[in-house]
């Protein structure tokens, strides 16, 4: 695993139904991100944060809300993640709502097409944000991300890497899920999406679940992890825009981490949906730096 990492904030709640992430990072920062990594012997850079348009908080027009500002948004955030992985440095991008997925996830695979690496995404929710503009119920982008990046969406947000679609759905598995919407659900079973939702965590255990989601990577593999903070059960992690009861718990959360750790193939992260406006004396946003330090190798056990 790269042991240089830069953060970059994208402070926006521009794709979201509720405003407040794009004070997700100051609230990451808050909760001494940047120095708990360091901790780890790991080299941080913070480049602070991007600068885009302002929410104008408008209805939906022809099925998406801000589509222009979220093109923009993700075409910053692109440009900010692919020129860390070019320079050899491991973006973490502080969200921000998770329609910013899109402009990372983008940037990941435009640099493994460079470098002639095989990508693995690891969507880590309670929702399949693969929604299109004719299925969603509210036209926010951020449930939208997943469908853009298999190439389902407006041209302007499908090309932002420069090839459509960015990854194929077989480079994808979808960890934690527990609320998808009518038709959107269609569409993931039609499109064959891996999904280890919530039923399957209970039923197989999580060790099982990132058994099978950590399958198939070689040493060849760049392993994107897109943490959307709503993957964790709101009574842990309230301060997210839209909690759904019955995500994992904090051991279930931690396991997924180190698992995660174990494979050393981690090259880049989102955390995403942190929404301070509706935290609790900024409890989630340290319960995500927490879990990013097991991603990063702390181990409450005596490994190495
Ligand atoms: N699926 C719903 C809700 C949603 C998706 N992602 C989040 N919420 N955070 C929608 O609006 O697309
Ligand atoms: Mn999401
Ligand atoms: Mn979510």
């Amino acid at each position: 695993m790269l042991n240089k990492v830069t953060l970059i904030g994208a402070p926006t709640d521009i794709g979201a139904g509720a405003r407040g992430a794009s004070m997700g990072p100051e609230a990451l920062r808050v909760a001494n991100i940047g120095p708990i990594l360091q901790g780890h012997g790991i080299e941080v850079q913070d480049r602070g944060n991007l600068n885009g348009p302002p929410n104008p908080w408008l209805p939906p027009d022809q099925g998406y809300r801000h589509l222009a500002e979220v093109v923009t948004w993700n075409q910053l955030v692109h440009d900010a993640v692919y020129t860390e992985l070019s320079g050899g440095r491991m973006p973490i991008l502080l969200g921000g709502d998770h329609c910013l997925g899109l402009g990372s996830i983008s940037a990941v695979a435009r640099h493994c097409r460079d470098a002639g690496k095989k990508l693995r995404v690891l969507w880590l929710d309670a929702h399949a944000d693969f929604n299109t503009s004719d299925l969603t119920p509210s036209g926010n982008i951020h449930g939208m991300p997943v469908a853009c990046l298999c190439g389902y969406g407006p041209t302007e947000l499908t090309s932002i890497g420069g090839q459509v679609p960015a990854i194929s759905p077989k480079w994808l598995r979808q960890i934690g899920i527990r609320s998808v919407d009518a038709g959107e659900k269609k569409f993931v079973h039609e499109v064959g999406l891996e999904v280890y939702d919530m039923r399957y965590i209970d039923e197989m255990g999580m060790r099982h679940t990132m058994e099978l989601a950590l399958a198939t990577m070689d040493a060849n593999t760049h392993l994107h992890v897109s943490f959307d903070v709503d993957f964790l059960d709101p009574d842990l992690a309230p301060g997210v825009g839209t909690t759904i009861p019955g995500g994992p718990t904090y051991r279930e959360a931690q396991l997924c981490m180190e698992m995660i750790a174990d494979t050393g193939r981690m090259g880049s992260l989102d955390v995403m949906e942190l929404n301070p406006a509706l935290d609790v004396r900024n409890k989630t946003a340290e319960i995500a730096v927490d879990l990013i330090e097991s991603l990063f190798g702390k181990s409450t056990l005596m490994r190495k």
